[in-house]
């Protein structure tokens, strides 16, 4: 085994923290340190909660890590934020919000800067949250803003998918994007001590009402919630744990579905990593660049021609082969 694995195993903070850093920055060798740890994953529930900025996601989570705490349990949280990856002002604030746990070793906070493009997001945040399930951590959180494909992705990578709205202008039903519909095991309307909170329980009751499930699919749960007052935190604990028994009984489809999405979105970061440096696309790209712009070339038989050419490299014919 890998130190590094065998330190983080051990249940040494500091070398977790080391690898989720270089995980998140791409550092070559930290999946090695992965690799060892793969075997001993599997074994936490993976809560993932999304939504839009400022709906409160970080305060919930804080209530329900007490919960958790509680019984006992082992927490951890990975938060992202990709609206402040300079300013590290949302960082701060998940830090200040959850600080009562900060002297608790029970509970492992980390926010990612979300420095992963080319769709590393969701892999790379998949992996911090698997150091943690090998460090034996029994809950832990993914939060993420339910911005852009890459984070409501994040949320399907996890066991249990709570999204997270709030009543009032621009944050009613029509801004729920598709897809978070069909990813939510639970919705939780918060700040339900504002006016519409009841409006828009309606008005998500009948979106699903729409949007007929298969009869052997979990049935998504509805829960209104003040979370700074921690009102409706107990119910929203109930559903979750009533959630996690039906997946436990009923989720091994799903749990091969999540392996072939993880799998996927590795591959799809591997892949384009391998082409960038095989094709030595970053050096030529000046000149790509240039003959785009002047729109001798187009992009999509460029992409097609440089991936084609990977695959299938021109031959290189030998001096003496080429002479007659
Ligand atoms: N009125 C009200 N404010 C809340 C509630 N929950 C959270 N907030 C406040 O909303 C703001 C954003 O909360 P935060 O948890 O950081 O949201 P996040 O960006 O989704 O993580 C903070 O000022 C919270 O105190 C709630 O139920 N009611
Ligand atoms: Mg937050």
């Amino acid at each position: 085994m890998h130190p590094a694995a065998a330190q983080i195993r051990a249940g040494d903070i500091r070398a977790a923290a080391r690898l989720m850093r270089d995980l998140d920055d791409g550092v070559p060798g930290a999946q090695d340190i992965l690799k060892d740890l793969f075997p001993f994953t599997g074994r936490a529930w993976i809560i993932g909660v999304t939504g839009n900025p400022g709906s409160g996601k970080s305060t919930l989570v804080d209530q329900l890590i007490g919960t958790f705490r509680a019984q006992g349990k082992r927490v951890g949280v990975v938060a992202i934020d990709p609206s402040s990856p300079f300013s590290g002002g949302a960082i701060l604030g998940d830090r200040i919000r959850m600080q009562r746990h900060s002297g608790d070793d029970g509970v492992f906070i980390r926010s990612l800067a979300t420095r992963g493009h080319l769709g590393g997001l969701s892999a790379s945040t998949v992996d911090v949250a698997s150091v943690l399930d090998a460090m034996g951590f029994d809950i832990i959180f993914i939060e993420t803003v339910g911005v852009g494909q890459d984070e409501i992705e994040v949320v399907y990578a996890a066991d249990t998918a709570i999204v997270v709205c709030i009543p009032g202008a621009g944050d009613d039903v029509q801004s729920i994007k598709a897809g978070i519909l069909e990813i939510a095991d639970l919705f939780v309307v918060n700040k339900a001590d504002r006016e519409g909170a009841q409006r828009l329980v309606r008005d998500l009751q009948m979106l699903l009402s729409l949007a007929p499930q298969p009869e052997d699919a979990w049935p998504p749960r509805i829960h209104e919630t003040v979370a700074v007052e921690g009102k409706g935190v107990d119910d929203l604990m109930s559903s979750l744990q009533t959630h996690r028994d039906w997946i436990q009984a009923h989720g091994a489809d799903r749990r091969r579905a999540k392996m072939e999405w993880r799998f996927w979105s590795i591959f799809r970061r591997t892949l384009l990593e391998e082409a960038r440096v095989e094709s030595r696309l970053r050096q030529r790209m000046p000149s790509l660049l240039d003959d785009l712009l002047a729109r001798r070339r187009d992009p999509h038989t460029l992409a097609r021609e440089e991936v084609r050419a990977l695959f299938h490299p021109a031959p290189r014919l030998s001096p003496d082969l080429s002479e007659p």
